[in-house]
């Protein structure tokens, strides 16, 4: 497959076209697939997440040409909770980003669209994409925390979160579920003020928990800590390495399960449509002679049989 060839060479129009086809035909997806596996899993994966407009798009554009500088090869995929109803948020990260997208680094939205599960799939075999074609560190944006189906820090390796002093309701954000996950905290826009006041009540909150997660001040508008956050970064991606392998084995039995639970559910769905006890109960259950929960275990009972 000439397709593969272009990717392996990391070339832009072959990857597009592949991220589009594991999105849209399972079947061709599973044939390449099939072809790449063994030759995927061995690059970092860093979330970046955060409150909407805390600046995540603008620090990644920034960050990346900065880790190129230093050697590595990003690439980025932002998870865009919006795309489908306007298209406008995959363009506003395209224009914001188009500085790195011009330095070589890859950049592409997905979106969040689609049946339970469905994201995360397209994402994991995204980023086998990027990976086959030589990409390291592959960066995930996604907006946080609950706004998508995607918990980024079970795909993640380095997980940083993302804040600014300039939405009153960061603090709740933090108290709110994003204070577990982070390796790295960044209070961004920091040329605002309330930065120093955000910047403790971080502290505050993460500071002394026993991880002892990295806590950073950056602005993309003054050009300040970017480097700094990119050589972290740098340094985080070697010492995560050896967590990766582990975290990976159950990585791949979380998703051997999903799809064998998937593929059951989908078989099981097709079942019902015929099935002449489902009928029966269903009948029962609309005139009110039944309850659901008594017929869907006489329906679960002889399906099992
Ligand atoms: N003053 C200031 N503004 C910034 C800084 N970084 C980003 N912004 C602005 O903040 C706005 C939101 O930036 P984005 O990068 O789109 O934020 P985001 O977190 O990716 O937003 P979503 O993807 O919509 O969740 C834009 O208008 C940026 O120009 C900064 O360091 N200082
Ligand atoms: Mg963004």
């Amino acid at each position: 497959m000439n397709l593969l060839v272009d990717l392996k060479k990391g070339k832009r129009g072959a990857i597009a076209k592949t991220i589009s086809i594991i999105e849209n035909d399972q079947k061709e997806a599973k044939k390449i697939l099939k072809k790449i596996f063994k030759n995927t899993g061995n690059s970092i994966i860093i979330g970046i997440t955060g409150p909407a407009g805390a600046g995540k798009s603008s620090l990644i554009n920034k960050t990346v040409i900065a880790m190129k500088k230093l050697g590595t090869k990003p690439a980025v995929l932002a998870i865009d909770p919006t795309s489908h109803i306007t298209g406008g948020a995959i363009l506003g990260d395209r224009v914001r980003m188009s500085e790195s997208t011009d330095s070589g680094t890859y950049i592409r939205s997905i979106a969040s669209r689609g049946a339970t599960g469905a994201v995360s799939r397209s994402l994991r075999n995204s980023i086998r994409i990027l990976e086959y074609s030589g990409f390291n560190p592959i960066i995930i944006e996604s907006v946080g925390a609950g706004q998508t189906e995607v918990e980024i820090s079970n795909i993640a390796d380095i997980t940083v979160v993302v804040f600014n002093p300039n939405t009153g309701d960061s603090i709740q954000t933090i108290k709110a579920g994003l204070t577990e996950i982070g390796d790295i905290y960044i209070v961004n826009k920091s040329d605002l003020s309330g930065t120093n006041q955000l910047f403790d009540a971080v502290l505050d909150f993460i500071g002394d928990s026993e991880r002892n997660p990295v806590i950073l001040k950056t602005s993309v508008k003054k050009n300040s800590g970017i480097l700094e956050f990119a050589k972290i970064l740098k340094d985080m991606m070697d010492s995560k390495k050896k967590f990766k392998k582990e975290k990976d084995l159950e990585r791949l039995e979380v998703e051997l399960k999903d799809i064998v639970l998937n593929n059951i559910k989908e078989k099981i769905d097709d079942m019902l449509n015929s099935d002449k006890v489902f009928s029966k109960y269903l009948k029962k259950l609309q005139t009110k002679d039944i309850d659901p929960f008594e017929a869907g275990d006489k329906i679960t009972k002889s399906l099992l049989k």
